[in-house]
């Protein structure tokens, strides 16, 4: 092989990282193909197409439900996930790891759980040639690998309470429509806590406290999310309630972004969780779980984008800052102060990416700002004869910064940038609950996004609630802001001082 400049150059950006490579795609290719991405407001093109062009998701896997993660997309996945580990790991949570198959024995014991879960259980039922003696399913959720184990494990007041999580793959054959990191048949991410606790009270502060997490990391993706106890005809099968964490997403509908379930004792009842207590008594154990998907990513992705592409908050960009010199002709003093202000930010552990490829300016700005780059970096002759560079920020605004106080600069933008995104993001879910006074009302304002109304709390009346507007209850809101005011049931007319939330979910 003759070595050429061009041989050369893509050997050393053979040697950077995955993502590094991933993203080194053709400049043109790149504008070109960021041209096709359909606008926003057509949201459900928009999010497929972006899912493909920033290289998140490949979904030509031949399986219904399966997605394949790009190294991009998973990148970010990697990052989000550091976030939920951090939290959890701060707050008593000790990360294991249970197996996928969960023998029929053991998945049959809780009635309710079989109920919710039956149809949806993928069977592995044979070993070779060879049918299993005992059918094993993949686990949809791991109630049943894990407390069997747990049975085990606690022993004494002790003992708890305890507070376990894994990150693990789960199979759920959905009968709705699929879709990549919203409705999934092998959910790739899921991350599932389970609790146990002495008292009921103690799992029902748990609950809380995962509410409060979820809420938490969350705020870490600038995601504003709104918390409410599911009804009771919507709770987790084996649960005596569900608390749940939605989104709401471009189109108006709402995304269940993460679930805190109380399973009372009767996971304990089932699997025989005991534990002594301070009399020496053999004591029933009460429980709580909770998870979070991929659907985070969902949420993070949709909410932030634009026109142009990703928008993502720097703690989770694969890339935090791309400098573009602005070169003419021979001069190198452009490019020397460009790797310096480049190594001054990757020695304080910044992600940055000198794009230096001879593609045109406004072909590199595509590029970059489809794959959600929060900080673009330009410097060019007029700028170093100033002693700055002119820092661009994803969502919007440019500012010159002295090029001594770079770190400082940046750091600044990325708090900016996060707190704008969140703030943004908030104002827009503030504008889209509206309180509505009867059901014609809710039944047109869902189509915006969230309605408010009144509920008596009677199963009857909710369920015909949901009937005449043909869509769910969320549950009633934790903050009393939203919760509480005075009004009459639309179905009975009792007075009330609940009110619930309802809208269009995915
Ligand atoms: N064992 C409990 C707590 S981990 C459980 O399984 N709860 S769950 O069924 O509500 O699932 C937890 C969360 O996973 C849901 O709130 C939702 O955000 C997400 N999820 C559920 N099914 C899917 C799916 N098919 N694809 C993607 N995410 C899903
Ligand atoms: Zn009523």
């Amino acid at each position: 092989m003759v070595i050429t400049e061009k041989n050369i150059i893509s050997f050393t950006i053979k040697t950077h990282t995955m993502t590094e490579l991933s993203i080194s795609s053709d400049n043109a290719k790149a504008a070109e193909e960021s041209k096709s991405l359909p606008p926003k407001s057509d949201f459900s093109e928009w999010y497929n197409e972006l899912l493909r062009i920033a290289e998140i998701m490949d979904v030509r896997y031949p399986v219904k439900g399966l997605y394949v993660w790009n190294p991009f997309g998973f990148s970010i996945r990697s990052r989000v996930y550091s976030i939920m580990r951090e939290l959890l790991d701060n707050t008593g949570h000790l990360e294991a790891m249970f197996p996928l198959l969960i023998p029929e024995h053991e998945f049959m014991k809780e009635a309710e759980h079989i109920k919710g879960f039956e149809d949806e259980v993928y069977w592995v039922t044979h070993g070779g040639t060879d049918p299993l003696d005992v059918k094993l399913a993949l686990r949809p959720t791991s109630e049943t690998a894990i407390y069997p184990m747990y049975k085990l494990w606690v022993r004494s007041h002790a003992d708890l309470p305890l507070l376990i999580y894994q990150i693990v793959n789960t199979f759920r054959y959905e009968t709705k429509h699929t879709r990549p990191l919203i409705r999934l048949r092998e959910i790739t991410s899921f991350k599932e806590a389970h609790t146990v606790h002495a008292t009921w009270d103690d799992a029902a502060a748990q609950v809380g406290v995962a509410t409060r997490i979820y809420q938490e990391f969350y705020h870490r993706l600038a995601v504003p999310t709104v918390v409410s106890k599911r009804p009771d005809w919507d709770k987790f099968p084996g649960a005596d309630y569900t608390m749940a964490v939605d989104a709401l997403m471009p189109d108006g509908k709402t995304l269940q972004v993460g679930t805190a379930h109380h399973l009372g004792d009767n996971f304990a009842n089932t699997f025989d969780i005991r534990y002594e207590d301070t009399n020496g008594e053999q004591v029933l154990a009460h429980q709580t779980c909770y998870g979070v998907s991929e659907r985070s990513i969902a949420a993070l992705i949709s909410i932030h984008g634009d026109n142009k592409g990703l928008v993502l908050p720097p703690e989770v960009a694969p890339v935090q800052v791309v400098i573009i010199p602005i070169v003419f002709g021979e001069d190198k003093t452009v490019i020397t102060a460009v790797n310096e202000v480049s190594d001054t930010l990757k020695q304080s552990g910044l992600r940055v990416v000198v794009d230096d490829s001879d593609a045109r300016p406004g072909a590199k700005y595509y590029k970059w700002e489809m794959k959600g780059v929060p900080v673009r970096i330009e410097i060019g002759p007029r700028d170093l004869k100033n002693n700055s560079a002119v820092v661009a920020l994803r969502n919007g605004g440019k500012t010159s910064v002295p090029i001594d106080g770079i770190l400082a600069g940046i750091n600044k933008a990325f708090t900016d940038i996060h707190d704008s995104l969140f703030e943004t993001a908030a104002r827009e879910l503030n504008d889209r609950i509206r309180l509505c006074t009867d059901l014609d009302e809710v039944r047109d304002y869902i189509q915006t996004g969230i309605a408010r109304i009144a509920w008596c709390g009677e199963r009857d009346c909710g369920l015909e609630m949901e009937e005449i507007v043909g869509a769910g209850i969320l549950g009633e809101p934790e903050d009393p802001a939203l919760g509480k005011g005075d009004g009459l049931c639309p179905i009975c007319g009792k007075p009330t001082d609940i009110v619930v939330l309802m809208a269009r979910t995915y």
